[in-house]
């Protein structure tokens, strides 16, 4: 007999049904993993919950456990831990009295399909190709090249501050790369955290048992046939963007000291900028939703070098090295030429600040050059053994002051996750003690875990702009201390991230287009615009979104907003929101990286 709850529930035909107070995973749970669910209610007792299958009938049932006030959603939770049921099937549902769950699966490997196509948004992404349709999920999908040639030279002219640039004498041929985000942009300092990152899961998969799990033709990407690692095609495309985007030696250039720092307008230098790293290239001025790739007729510029930009290039580079030595010892050889001579202009030129005065794309401004400087020069050493560096690492702060948080301004972490796992000659006490760091920074994560209602790695209020990737690059924190340690905590805090992005969290949404009944389906994106012009598509499924922003409310969705949500709840699916809704590079990386951290140790959640 149906139960009449589920009856009701299962009644409702719309397209996208109603906010449930219960939220669940919506596209599932592993089989042998942990499952948490979270129901709102402001009683304080245990409640009884019941699980029921597809066919409506109860299979399970227990008490939920209190939690209490929720201070980053305003709520009062209780949790559901229904780990014990192992059974595989589709369209399970927990009610708790009236409150019924969106339905969701209890499958051996529910997060492949998630890591396949979080990494086909980097096809998606790429700038100066056409997008195939054999290539992509759904016909409306396909896209003619956009920027296919882009010879560029120096932004020259008035910025917002009032200061004259001078430009320079030269162009450089940077087609290609990954578009930023919902513009196109493409910016050094984003591409190279992001191409890291899928590097970096490059580098684990064999850690992790499944060295081939993007194999060649896993992806459906143009060079699936090309005997090469799909994953390392992709990350490839960034790779060679950063390289383009080298000063040549002997250029002089005319650069802004300390911008980010408020120093005065048009404090110009002129300096030898042979090996430096163009921040990025930009529209003069920023372009309006929708608009294709192909459809930019705006003027692009390449943007004054920055040491911040150097030093990403160098670490990726250098990590690119070591992974494509006996691959494609050319390209190896090339990378590393390029990172050596972009470490000597970053130890030449230490503090040049990028600028964000400029119209038409995003600023990456990050005033603290340390922690990027300590990166590279892990990456570095970790490929050439280099003793210089050695020095370099072991008289960082990073070693002691670097915290929980991995992000395209704040990337000590990276080095210290490379130091930590891929072998290197440092002596071998001093691995050991990056990699208890790495465990003791997992075991902080963990802390903030057990303060929050919906186990997550922030228990704060504040949410900022991506909230959603810096949970993601937590779980990556928690994933490279479960690789080192095994502790199944660390593990289990990953799903918890997975379960929180796919809909355990106060607006039973899921983040994540294509996956789960009540999905994002209206990024900021120029060209997954179908919300704000019906020609255009929507996005493909396996796209985050940046997600809750409490804390930059400046678009026009979000203003109003202000005050009237609670951390996680100031969110909406709406394209407009580009402080809440967009979608980016930095974003994506960290989804495939978790997902895929998850598939690849599907069997291992009690280690
Ligand atoms: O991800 C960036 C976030 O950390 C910053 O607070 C924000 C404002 O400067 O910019 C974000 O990056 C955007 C970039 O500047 C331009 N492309 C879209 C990016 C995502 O919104």
């Amino acid at each position: 007999m149906l139960v009449p709850i589920l009856a009701a529930a299962l009644a409702t035909t719309s397209a996208e049904p109603t906010a449930s107070r219960l939220r669940v995973d919506q596209i599932g749970y592993e089989a042998t993993g942990p499952k948490v669910a979270v129901v709102a209610d402001d009683r304080a007792t245990p409640l009884r919950w019941i699980l029921l299958d597809a066919a409506g009938r109860q299979v399970a049932q227990g008490m939920t456990i209190p939690f209490g006030p929720e201070p980053a959603s305003g709520e009062t939770v209780q949790r559901i831990d229904f780990g014990a049921y192992r059974t595989i099937g589709q369209g399970y549902r927990l009610a708790v009295g009236d409150a019924v769950s969106q339905p969701f699966a209890i499958a051996p490997r529910p997060f492949r399909q998630l890591a396949t196509d979080a990494l086909g948004f980097f096809y998606q992404q790429r700038s100066a190709v056409p997008i195939l349709a054999r290539h992509v999920q759904r016909p409306d999908l396909a896209r003619a090249a956009g920027h296919p040639r882009e010879m560029l030279t120096c932004f020259a002219g008035t910025d917002q501050r009032g200061a004259r640039w001078p430009g320079c004498d030269y162009r450089l041929n940077v087609t290609g790369g990954w578009y930023d985000a919902g513009d196109h942009g493409k910016y050094v300092v984003n591409g190279g955290i992001s191409a890291w990152t899928l590097l970096d899961l490059h580098q684990r998969l064999g850690a992790w048992g499944d060295a081939g799990a993007f194999a060649d033709g896993r992806l459906a990407i143009p060079e699936n046939a090309n005997g090469q690692d799909d994953l390392l095609d992709e990350a490839r495309v960034e790779v060679e963007f950063l390289l383009a985007m080298q000063v040549p030696d002997g250029r002089r250039l005319t650069v802004a000291m300390r911008t980010d720092q408020g120093g005065p307008a048009g404090d110009f230098r002129t300096i030898d900028a042979g090996g430096l790293v163009h921040t990025k290239v930009g529209d003069e001025a920023w372009t309006g939703l929708p608009l294709a790739p192909a459809d930019d007729r705006m003027h692009r510029f390449l943007y004054p070098p920055s040491t911040a930009a150097t030093l990403n290039m160098v670490a990726v580079a250098a990590q690119a090295a070591r992974i494509w030595r006996t691959r494609d010892p050319a390209f190896a050889a090339r990378a590393l030429a390029a990172a050596r001579r972009g470490w000597a202009a970053a130890e030449r030129h230490p503090a040049i600040l990028a600028s964000s005065d400029f119209a038409g794309s995003g600023g990456y401004g990050d005033p603290r050059i340390a922690d990027e400087r300590f990166w590279a020069a892990a990456e570095l050493f970790v490929t050439t053994g280099d003793p210089a560096l050695a020095t370099v690492i072991e008289g960082s702060s990073v070693l002691e002051t670097g915290g929980i948080d991995l992000s395209w301004g704040d990337t000590g972490l990276a080095g210290l996750m490379t130091l930590a796992t891929v072998p290197n000659r440092l002596p071998s006490p001093m691995v050991a003690a990056i990699r208890h760091r790495i465990e003791t920074l997992a075991d902080r994560v963990l802390a903030e875990r057990s303060r929050s209602g919906y186990r997550l790695p922030m228990a704060g209020a504040r949410y900022g702009w991506g909230s959603n990737a810096m949970m993601l690059n937590r779980a990556m924190l928690l994933g490279v201390a479960w690789q080192i340690g095994h502790k199944p905590a660390w593990r289990d805090g990953v799903v918890d991230v997975a379960d929180y992005l796919l809909g355990r969290n106060a607006l039973d949404r899921s983040f994540v287009s294509g996956f789960g009944t009540r999905s994002m389906h209206a990024p900021h994106h120029r060209f997954w615009a179908k919300a704000a012009d019906a020609r255009y598509p929507e996005p493909p499924p396996g796209v985050v979104s940046g997600g809750p922003n409490s804390t930059a409310m400046t678009d026009d969705v979000a203003a109003p907003m202000r005050g009237k949500c609670v951390g996680q709840t100031c969110w909406t699916d709406d394209w407009r929101a580009f402080t809440m809704n967009e979608v980016a590079i930095n974003w994506n990386a960290p989804l495939v990286w978790v997902a895929a951290f998850l598939d690849a140790t599907r069997n291992r959640a009690a280690d």
